[in-house]
């Protein structure tokens, strides 16, 4: 099962007054509450590009607490520390980096009736298991064993749980210079980690497959995209329009090379596309699917290619 990435970015000390407690004085006169927060998040892509928009803006968590502290009263500190990891999950700034958050929510002037240091509640959330959709293409080197490679990749560092994988598909190049064919397959599987971090485990794979990018569209050993993040039918999937990260996938309702196996993976699937929630299978009446073929797996022992790849158990 994947783990989430041990990078945390961390803010400590945010004072506020609220009016949080059993007891009548505390509703009525306040007092001051101290939250800590720390957020898990890979941040490699902050620690490389030097950008504000590739991690989290601790003011931005600072803001959440404040609100909560200042906002409805609760009995509970308890309840406090939890609304707060809450809404960092529910929105980190638009980063969709948040793997999970540990609050701590000190209350140093509670009505204890003795002298006391500092009372602490700590909660820690993690993200719920979320479906997630991906699409796997390759049209170099082995492509049989790059995609059980990759296959066992996304389910070690991406899903929590079990991955089902369609059957794979021999497919005719889409867009991009003259090039080989295509084997896809399409993976569908839960996650707790967060969309930004899948897409970096993306990233890890297709390097440990040799995946090397020169030509966009072009060839490559090993092509990993997040078509989908949540549920649209319940409305918690991710859309998001920005560029490092685009959900769901801008052009997989267009391709009959995902849409196709992702139907044979999961047969009620559905996609969102321009605001509207569609079958895959209505997606799919629309498309010219006759470049998509069934595969035919080679002898085992044809198997030669990417088995250079680090950690490749599919050879
Ligand atoms: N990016 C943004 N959103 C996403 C997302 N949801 N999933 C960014 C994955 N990546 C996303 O991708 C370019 C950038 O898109 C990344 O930096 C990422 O941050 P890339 O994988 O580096 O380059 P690419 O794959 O050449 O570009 P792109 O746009 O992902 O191409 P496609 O759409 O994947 O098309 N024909 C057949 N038959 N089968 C194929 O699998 N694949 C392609 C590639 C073309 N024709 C094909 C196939
Ligand atoms: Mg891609």
């Amino acid at each position: 099962m994947a783990e989430t990435t041990s990078d945390l970015v961390e803010i400590t000390g945010i004072r506020a007054r609220g009016f949080h407690g059993v007891f009548a004085e505390e509703r009525r006169d306040g007092q001051d509450f101290v939250v800590d927060i720390a957020v898990d998040a890979d941040l490699a892509a902050a620690g490389s590009s030097d950008d504000l928009a590739d991690t989290v803006n601790y003011a931005h968590l600072a803001a959440l607490a404040v609100a909560r502290i200042e906002g409805e009263s609760f009995d509970l500190i308890e309840r406090l520390a939890s609304v707060i990891a809450e809404d960092v999950l529910a929105d980190d700034g638009g980063r969709l980096l948040v793997d999970a958050v540990t609050v701590t929510v000190h209350k140093p002037q509670a009505p204890v009736g003795v002298a006391f240091g500092d009372v602490t509640v700590r909660v820690r959330r993690e993200r719920p298991a979320v479906p997630v959709v991906i699409a796997l293409g390759t049209n170099l080197g082995d492509r049989y064993s790059t995609l059980s490679f990759a296959e066992l990749e996304l389910a070690e560092r991406v899903c929590a749980g079990p991955v089902v994988v369609s059957d794979y598909v021999e497919t005719d190049p889409v867009g991009g210079p003259d090039q080989p064919d295509y084997l896809n397959a399409v993976a569908v599987g839960l996650t707790r980690l967060s969309p930004t971090t899948v897409l970096s485990r993306l990233h890890a794979i297709e390097a440990a497959a040799g995946r090397v990018r020169d030509v966009r569209w072009g060839p490559r050993t090993l092509d990993l995209d997040l078509v989908q993040y949540g549920d649209p039918d319940t409305g918690t999937d991710i859309v998001s329009d920005a560029e490092r990260l685009t959900l769901p996938h801008p052009r997989a309702h267009e391709r009959a090379f995902v849409l196709l196996p992702w139907l044979d993976a999961d047969p009620a699937a559905a996609l969102r596309v321009g605001g509207a929630v569609h079958p895959v299978d209505e997606l799919l009446g629309g498309l010219d699917t006759s470049g998509v073929r069934a595969a035919e797996e080679p002898d085992a022992g044809a198997a030669g290619g990417v088995c250079g790849a680090g950690g490749c158990a599919g050879c």
